[in-house]
């Protein structure tokens, strides 16, 4: 098994991070975070992730030349954004494509954004007012095949999270927001979309992730918790929720049988790399499985990351496994 340090980076000329990778007209598309070089001092608030635009890459399949689109979005054409553009997603719908993107309002408060383009590399022209009742970070759209759209969100520590514990945003010191003990942790989100894809559809809910025994993750379990990433594809009809566990590293998964969840924890993807940040999505490309994620190989730091892609198979218990 090859370590993750060991392959190539996807892009080069530019830092990137989080890739989202979605097929759209038999090509692959990556929404990354567009890392910038900071003065910004490493912290637990993220603060030195400081983007301020997006570019998408291209290219017609695994191992193909990688088209840089350019710049599609910038921080100065959203009026409601203060700062850190962060990890987006794109999605399809009616022959419209869509950038979903957290960022800070002009309160400091993460917010997820949506923009809508005519093709999938955009450009994409931001709504004036992040989605009504988003909060936190991460956005990642899932189109079911029955045309139901769904937005998973949510991070702890620097995206917010534990600060909504209460329904009302609450902001102290946020590492020690996060609860401690045998109790439930904090769990991801997820709201339906209206068809416009523009607002939510009712109220946003918890996304459970259980272990084998139907049983919460409880807040201690820094292994296997939910902290920030959330990804959900489908497979054999099965929904797996994917993310990273933060502070431990790991991208695990959760496997469901409802886009709504509940989740049963099913194991790890990916073992901590270099970096602190580990994130990713998962996508079928011409048949064959892959996971999109990033490292810190190309810079050295922690907030100047490079986007890597790795083949997945899965064995006869739809269990993940790395090729290679
Ligand atoms: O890129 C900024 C943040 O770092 C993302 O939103 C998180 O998932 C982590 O990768």
């Amino acid at each position: 098994m090859a370590a993750s340090s060991e392959i190539n980076p996807l892009v080069t000329h530019i830092y990137t991070a989080d890739p989202s990778a979605h097929v759209f007209n038999n090509r692959v598309y990556i929404y990354p975070s567009h890392d910038r070089e900071t003065d910004i001092q490493d912290n637990d608030n993220g603060d030195q992730y400081d983007m301020v635009d997006y570019h998408v890459f291209s290219m017609d399949t695994i191992g193909s030349e990688v088209i840089d689109h350019g710049v599609v979005l910038k921080q100065e054409d959203i009026p409601w954004v203060s700062k850190q553009l962060w990890a987006p997603d794109a999605a399809e719908k009616n022959g419209k494509y869509y950038l979903y993107f957290p960022a800070r309002d002009k309160e400091g408060t993460f917010r997820v954004g949506v923009a809508v383009g005519d093709k999938p590399e955009g450009p994409f022209t931001p709504d004036p007012e992040p989605i009504p009742g988003s909060y936190s970070i991460d956005p990642a759209c899932l189109v079911d095949d029955d045309g139901q759209a769904y937005l998973y969100f949510g991070g702890i520590w620097g995206g917010q999270l534990q600060c909504w514990q209460t329904g009302e945003f609450k902001a102290e010191d946020y590492t020690s927001m996060e609860p401690k003990g045998t109790g439930p942790a904090i769990l991801p989100r997820v709201a339906k979309l209206t068809e416009d894809m523009h607002t939510f559809d009712g109220e946003v809910q918890q996304v459970s992730i259980v272990d084998d025994e139907g049983k919460l993750l409880i807040a201690d379990d820094h292994d296997r918790r939910f902290f920030e990433a959330a990804w959900v594809h489908k497979y054999n009809g099965k929904y797996y929720f994917s993310y990273s566990t933060g502070d431990t590293h790991y991208l695990c998964y959760a496997i469901g049988d409802s886009p709504l969840g509940p989740f049963t924890y099913a194991g790890r993807i990916l073992e901590p790399v270099k970096g602190w940040t580990t994130h990713h999505s998962i996508a079928e490309v011409h048949g064959k499985w892959y996971l999109f994620h990033h490292d810190s190989s190309l810079s050295g730091k922690n907030h100047l990351r490079c986007v890597k892609v790795r083949e997945l198979l899965y064995d006869a218990d739809g269990k993940l496994h790395l090729a290679n």
